[in-house]
């Protein structure tokens, strides 16, 4: 159902990376997320293929992490998901927490179930440029879904954004 009314929503796209899935920690991660209010507008379970991760991680090409990087973020199934809401970008990277577990704050994801640099868990855009080119790797427009909750009212005031 879609809902007009609704505040203009920020879209990132966030990755639940293997060591998440081989962990079992999709369903605790994901409530993080979830529990904050926002929106899942996307969500599938795959395998990055080697040219869909080199799209993703151009930015970082020529850097003396990117072969690892690649090689551990095509290594097993990941969920990728588009989440919705009020400054959704910079929101899921608070919840995320700083990349490297062993820095990053307790109460965040990254702080509470990580200690390594490469095996952080998460992936979420850092910028809305990011996030569309990000967003446009994995999902086509038609599979994005927007829709309101029957409990929005109370969650935020529809012109809060
Ligand atoms: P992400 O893109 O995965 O959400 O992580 P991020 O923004 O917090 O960090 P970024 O700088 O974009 O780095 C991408 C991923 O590369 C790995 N990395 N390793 N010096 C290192 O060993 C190093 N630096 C970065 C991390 O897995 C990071 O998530
Ligand atoms: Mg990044």
């Amino acid at each position: 159902m879609k809902d007009d009314r609704l505040p203009t929503m920020e879209q990132t796209l966030i990755i639940l990376k293997p060591d998440c899935v081989q962990r079992r920690l999709i369903g605790r991660i994901l409530a993080r997320f979830e529990d904050k209010g926002l929106k899942l507008a996307a969500m599938k379970l795959m395998q990055i293929s080697r040219e869909l991760a080199e799209r993703h991680y151009a930015p970082h090409k020529g850097k003396p992490f990117y072969p690892g990087l690649i090689e551990y973020i095509t290594s097993g199934p990941v969920v990728v998901m588009v989440l919705a809401g009020p400054r959704a970008i910079d929101v899921s990277r608070k919840l995320m927490g700083k990349t490297f577990g062993y820095e990053a704050e307790p109460g965040t994801i990254r702080g509470d179930f990580g200690l390594s640099r490469t095996f952080n868990l998460v992936h979420g855009s850092d910028s809305p440029e990011s996030a569309a080119t990000e967003i446009a790797i994995y999902f086509t427009q038609d599979e994005l879904h927007s829709y309101g909750f029957a409990d929005e009212a109370s969650v935020m005031r529809a012109d809060e954004v």
